[in-house]
């Protein structure tokens, strides 16, 4: 009998954990598909026509507007690609500098007003953010290559052509750990085959989309009023001997563990959901 009942403990534990990593993986893959679109938007309407048929004011009402398509999203915003040669027309044009995401003074990091950042020392090239759903608004006129995570999710939409995932970092203007998502728009329409090297020479801009986890997974969690009974933490195994914890507090050995995967749509990234019962049998 005792056995029936720990067999049984076992998967209810599983069943559950499954749901709730199936659930946050679905709503996740619908926001991805989602901003895939509003990159072919800006391609479309920015980048398409002459003059634009987007600016500030569009974009931040449409992306307010069609929210609700992207379950589990802070905020998206887009960022120009510009030469180093192109940056004193751009900035003239803008009426303000490009500006880098970190100061010397770390201090003013966290706080992040544009107004207090330092102008972006020379490159080769930037990624200033030009549009901006108004949760984000802190974020323009900031260089999104001059940040470490963000740069490199930058270079591998780009030579790949697909939606990428950055490492959990700490997000500007967010407490919490959190991931961004990037599309690269492109000036011409590339042939699905087309090699790394076509895709960087033909980029224009990145649209990307930032993801506070704890706060959304907390929010999705809510809805299934399981807070009683079981415990979730989600984590990026990436580097599977350095997991990083996204979701969850302390972790807490009840005796049993559900490990369910999750998969985010990035390859190159991998992420978990460990489960828990919160009281011992
Ligand atoms: N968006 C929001 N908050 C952030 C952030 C970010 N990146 N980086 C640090 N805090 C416009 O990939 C292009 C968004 C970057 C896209």
């Amino acid at each position: 009998l005792n056995n029936e009942i720990a067999f049984r403990r076992t998967e209810t534990l599983a069943s559950m954990c499954d749901e709730r990593a199936r659930m946050l993986q679905d709503q996740f893959n619908v926001s991805m598909n989602h901003v895939h679109a509003l990159a072919i938007l800006v391609s479309t309407f920015h980048h398409g026509k002459q003059p634009s048929a987007i600016d500030q004011k569009t974009f931040g009402e449409y992306t307010e507007r069609t929210s609700f398509e992207r379950p589990l999203t802070s905020g998206v915003a887009y960022a120009l690609r510009v030469l180093h040669s192109e940056r004193k027309q751009f900035e003239k044009q803008h009426g303000w500098t490009i500006k880098k995401m970190e100061n010397e003074d770390q201090t003013l990091v966290q706080d992040c007003n544009p107004e207090n950042l330092d102008p972006s020392p020379l490159q080769d090239e930037y990624a200033p953010v030009i549009f901006s759903q108004e949760t984000v608004s802190h974020i323009v006129s900031i260089d999104m290559m001059s940040g470490k995570d963000d740069r490199e999710n930058i270079l591998r939409a780009r030579a790949s052509g697909k939606g990428v995932l950055t490492s959990p970092f700490k997000l500007l203007k967010s407490n919490h750990l959190g991931v961004v998502l990037t599309f690269a728009v492109y000036s011409t329409h590339l042939p699905p085959n087309a090699t790394p090297e076509q895709r960087i020479n033909a980029t224009v801009g990145y649209l990307g989309a930032s993801y506070d986890v704890p706060s959304l997974v907390e929010k999705l969690l809510h809805q299934l009023a399981s807070k009683q009974t079981i415990v979730v933490n989600v984590y990026d195994t990436t580097n599977k001997s350095a997991p990083i914890k996204m979701y969850g507090g302390d972790v807490i050995d009840t005796g049993l563990l559900q490990i369910s995967n999750l998969d985010f749509g990035d390859p190159a990234r991998k992420h978990e959901m460990q489960c828990r019962f919160k009281q011992k049998p």
